[in-house]
């Protein structure tokens, strides 16, 4: 408070003092700017300061406190983050493309060490460390425009330098662009950050920092927002189905890339690298390196739980890098249907896959082959009809009573050997032509299911029946296109 003191007297003979008597931490910066002056609003994550309404630049003044303090990391874990603000990450800071943004760094009394702030909005040494390293109980301010819009990191930039930003030094400023961004229904701060604690992951206690671990880049933890549970089950991000949701992200490293990912999501848009415009749009996963940021947009058309993850997994699942997004709302099943069913599975889906393209090479609708078509006056073969029935299985039939015509145990019926198909020709014609459903009994097992009548030509149905009846062991005769036609 002494430097300040002297400032006060220094700015007195300028008439300077009636404004620091207003803003009690006024450390004598010279900004004698003849901008409108406001206080900055910062707000801790996952919040996000509203947008900024006005359209000319203010001198916005940013008071921005450190504090050394023990705070939950994990269930049962503590650490003692220093942070920007109380929190990790620090407080959220948001102005306007040609602000004058006047940064006052107060270092709490009760801290330990000095520190400074480097926020990559400014233009100028350290991006302003070098202005601002500051002793326990001290202030230091300087003032920067802000002349690129976009979405920044700031953090501490005092030696050792990784060990303060692992120790939750880092945070975000977004210069809005002059324009501002379209409006969404939620806006939310989320900033990635490793933390390298002696114990091992979900060691209880306090913990302590680990310089060796740190230096080899192998972090315990891997974190959103400070803690492993900082965005999950009751403190889940919140947006109904329908709604947009713009999601400011960061990472303050010190030395991991994000591979950050919505499940069971698509970013709509990606304003990557902390830039002002859409540089990407219906993407999966985006690269945020450390000391990078990027605003991504989603629209949640469906209800669930939205699990935002590093995709480097194990930092998700391992380490505690992951989040959650929580829609609710009305289901909408032609997006997502929901779980439709679960039927036993005889391990034959390979060989129909192969079957399938098989049948038709290439090509999505099956195109009859010069010699599917029979030409007037020849009688096909055997060999030729069954051949032929076989592509119409294949295209059909197989689905349900799969390739090797055994059918799936109380779900599709056998075809291969079976009594109900040998017994009754007529009946057996009429099956494709109008399906079939209700119980029946095959082979002595019952199946009560539906069959849907199959859209095939009298040709195309008189040669599946004939390759049926002639195929695994099957020996129940032929049908001809005749009888197919005076069964309907
Ligand atoms: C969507 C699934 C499905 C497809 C495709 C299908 N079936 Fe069926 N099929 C069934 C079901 C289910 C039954 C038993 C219906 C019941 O329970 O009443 C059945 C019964 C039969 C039966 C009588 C029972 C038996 O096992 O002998 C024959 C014959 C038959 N289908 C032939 C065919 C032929 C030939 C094709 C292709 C042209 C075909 N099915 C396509 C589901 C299917
Ligand atoms: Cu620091």
């Amino acid at each position: 408070m002494l430097l300040a003191a002297w400032a006060c007297i220094g700015m007195a003979a300028m008439g300077g003092c009636s404004r620091a008597s207003k803003t009690p931490d006024n450390s004598g910066n010279a900004t004698t700017s003849k901008l409108p002056v406001e206080y900055a609003l910062l707000l801790p994550a996952p919040s996000v300061p509203g947008s900024v309404e006005r359209s000319h630049p203010s001198h916005v003044i940013v008071d921005l406190e450190v504090r050394e303090v023990v705070r939950h990391l994990a269930s049962g874990v503590d650490y003692t983050f220093w942070t920007f603000g109380g929190d990790v990450p620090g407080l959220f800071i948001r102005v306007r493309e040609g602000d004058l943004v006047e940064i006052r760094l107060h270092n709490h009394p009760s801290s330990k060490l000095p520190h400074n702030i480097d926020l990559h909005a400014v233009i100028g040494p350290g991006g302003g460390a070098a202005s601002t390293i500051t002793a326990p109980g001290h202030t230091s301010t300087f003032s920067f425009t802000a002349l690129h819009p976009g979405l920044f990191v700031y953090h501490c930039g005092t030696a050792p330098v990784p060990m303060h930003v692992a120790n939750g030094m880092y945070g975000l400023i977004f210069v809005e662009p002059k324009g501002g961004l379209p409006p969404v229904d939620h806006e939310y701060y989320v900033m990635q950050g490793e933390v390298y604690t002696a114990g091992r992951f979900g060691e209880e206690g306090l913990q302590a920092f680990d310089p060796d671990k740190a230096n080899d880049e192998r972090p315990a933890y891997v974190v959103f927002n400070g803690s492993v549970d900082s965005i999950t089950g009751d403190k889940a991000l919140k947006a109904k189905v329908g709604q947009t949701v713009r999601i400011f992200f960061g990472n303050g490293g010190p030395n991991l890339t994000s591979s950050f990912h919505v499940i069971g999501e698509i970013l709509d848009e990606v304003l990557g690298d902390g830039g002002s415009r859409v540089t990407e749009r219906d993407v999966q996963t985006i690269s945020v390196a450390p000391g990078s940021a990027a605003i991504v947009e989603l629209k949640v058309p469906v209800p669930g739980t939205f699990v935002l993850v590093d995709h480097a997994l194990s930092r998700a699942f391992g380490k505690g890098a992951l989040g959650m997004l929580k829609v609710t709302g009305p289901e909408d099943s032609g997006i997502y249907s929901g779980k439709i069913s679960d039927t036993e599975y005889g391990g034959t889906a390979s060989e129909t896959v192969a079957a399938r393209s098989e049948a038709r090479p290439g090509s999505i609708l099956p195109v009859a082959a010069p010699e599917d078509i029979d030409q007037p006056g020849v009688v096909p073969t055997l060999e030729v009809r069954k051949e032929r029935g076989r592509k119409t299985y294949l295209m059909a039939c197989f689905a349900c009573h799969q390739p090797d015509g055994r059918g799936l145990p109380g779900i599709f019926p056998p075809l291969a050997g079976s009594d109900f198909l040998k017994a009754d020709k007529a009946r057996a014609i009429k099956i494709p032509l109008m399906g079939l459903n209700g119980p029946v009994v095959v082979n002595g097992k019952p199946f009560n299911n539906i069959m849907p009548p199959q859209a095939f030509t009298d040709r195309q149905i008189a040669d599946v029946l004939t390759y049926v009846m002639n195929s695994w062991g099957n020996d129940f005769g032929t049908v001809s296109p005749d009888e197919v036609k005076q069964a309907h």
